[in-house]
């Protein structure tokens, strides 16, 4: 079975409790059963991780080399200064989608830039925790048209 890794960053463990009003009312556990749901009805498993370290966030995206199709990943804070973990998603040849719950395109200045997206195939921000989601449909529809 194909394995896709969901690597989440800073603060994103306070999901349901943290800005209510841009992140909403989900917790992080209701974000994986709702990730691993839709991936198994697809056939793929998942290995989805939250850290609030940069350093483990650019070791989990190494774990995934050579184990994971793809990569789904919202790093938060970190999207917008690090280029390590930029430099670790050059290294995974797979399939990578950055996805953000809120639309950082509309929010302060300091979040329009985004390191990830100068590796990203698919970008998909703005739609809440359903973006998880959309990102495992397209992960699927990528593996499907192969
Ligand atoms: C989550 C965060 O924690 C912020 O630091 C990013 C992102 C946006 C999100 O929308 O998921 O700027």
């Amino acid at each position: 079975m194909e394995t896709i890794h969901i690597l989440n960053g800073p603060n994103l463990n306070l999901l349901g409790m943290r800005e209510t009003n841009i992140y909403g009312h989900k917790t992080i556990n209701d974000l994986e059963d709702m990730c691993r749901r839709r991936a198994s009805e697809n056939g793929f498993q998942v290995v989805f991780k939250q850290t609030n370290s940069e350093s483990k966030l650019v070791d989990l995206i190494q774990e995934a080399i050579g184990k994971s199709s793809a990569i789904i990943i919202n790093a938060a804070a970190y999207t917008h200064t690090s280029i390590a973990i930029l430099d670790a998603l050059k290294s995974f040849a797979g399939y990578v989608v950055e996805v953000h719950i809120s639309d950082i395109s509309k929010r302060e200045e300091f979040r329009k830039f985004s390191f990830v997206s100068l590796r990203a195939d698919l970008v998909i921000q703005g739609l809440g925790l359903d973006g998880y989601i959309e990102a495992i449909d397209k992960v699927v529809e990528k593996k499907v048209n192969k």
